[in-house]
């Protein structure tokens, strides 16, 4: 399939989907936005991957929103809670329920919608020369894609209030200090990192990772009673699948597990 900003990489069940503009730092067009969603298409197909990692071309992940797409050429008549609902909300959506895990692998600077987009991965991995910008503020904006749900969340009200109205950015060494991404990696060292991360999780159980995720996301809106219950549901779910046989046959017979991710 031949893309124009963006790649579409599948080997081995390793999806990478990089954004792909990087005379723009990959900001986000309604093109690419289109072909990120024919991009999903193909590594939602099934068996076609079992982990997908995002990242960015060039010197940038992403600046977020193209400020000179026409889409945004409407002026004060322009509807861009209608751009969320047509491209952002749809792709996070798909993101959270694709059945396998999801890396964002930040390989610099990530603004606007796309900072928000990496931080609802799974795991965020970023350079240690990355950084993160919640630039809405700047242009009379609010966070989207996700942020006001996530930034909270992730760093508590106060750092998410901070990012969110000084629009400043936060670089990945502090980012990965107040958790709000897994880790930050020397920069000579991330392509190596981010493949190794992805490796394990394509051979992973597969299955019971997407469990995991959603056990997890659950518990933010839970009490204990509600998420213990959830848990006995999402294990008896677990325990269905092969993985749950071979995880243990393997460890009784002193040999690395061989996950088919069913
Ligand atoms: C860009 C952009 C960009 C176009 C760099 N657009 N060209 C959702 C739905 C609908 C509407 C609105 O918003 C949203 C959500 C959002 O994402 S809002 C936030 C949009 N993003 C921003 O406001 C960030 C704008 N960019 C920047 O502040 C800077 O470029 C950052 C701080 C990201 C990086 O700065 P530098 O490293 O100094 O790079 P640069 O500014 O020189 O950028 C390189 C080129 O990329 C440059 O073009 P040029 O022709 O001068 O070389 C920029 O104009 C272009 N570019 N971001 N968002």
């Amino acid at each position: 399939m031949k893309f124009e900003s963006i790649l579409l990489d599948i080997t081995e069940g390793v999806a990478t989907l990089t954004l792909h503009r990087p005379e723009r730092l990959n900001a986000f067009t309604e093109a690419m936005h289109a072909e990120i969603r024919t991009a999903m298409d193909l590594i939602e197909k099934p068996a076609a991957a079992r982990v997908l990692v995002l990242t960015g071309s060039g010197r940038g992940f992403s600046a977020g929103q193209d400020l000179a797409d026409p889409v945004m050429s409407g002026g004060r008549d322009m509807d861009v809670g209608s751009t969320l609902e047509r491209n952002y909300n749809p792709l996070l959506h798909r993101l959270h329920a694709l059945p396998m895990p999801v890396i964002a692998a930040v390989n610099g600077i990530a603004a606007g919608a796309a900072a928000n987009l990496a931080l609802a991965c799974d795991l965020v991995i970023a350079t240690r020369s990355a950084s993160f910008l919640q630039a809405f503020a700047r242009i009379g904006l609010i966070p989207d894609a996700g942020g006001t749900y996530t930034l909270p969340r992730l760093v508590g009200l106060q750092r998410a209030m901070g990012l969110a109205m000084l629009a400043e950015p936060l670089s990945a060494e502090k980012a990965e200090q107040w958790g709000l991404i897994w880790k930050c990696v020397d920069d000579d060292r991330f392509a190596e990192e981010v493949k190794a991360i992805a490796r394990k999780l394509a051979d992973g159980p597969t299955r019971a990772y997407t469990l995991t995720r959603r056990a997890l996301r659950a518990s933010v809106d839970n009490d204990f009673g509600t998420q213990l219950a959830l848990e006995a549901d999402l294990q008896r779910e677990a325990s269905d699948g092969p993985d749950f046989k071979e995880g243990v046959s393997a460890f009784l017979e002193k040999r690395p597990a061989r996950f088919t991710g069913a």
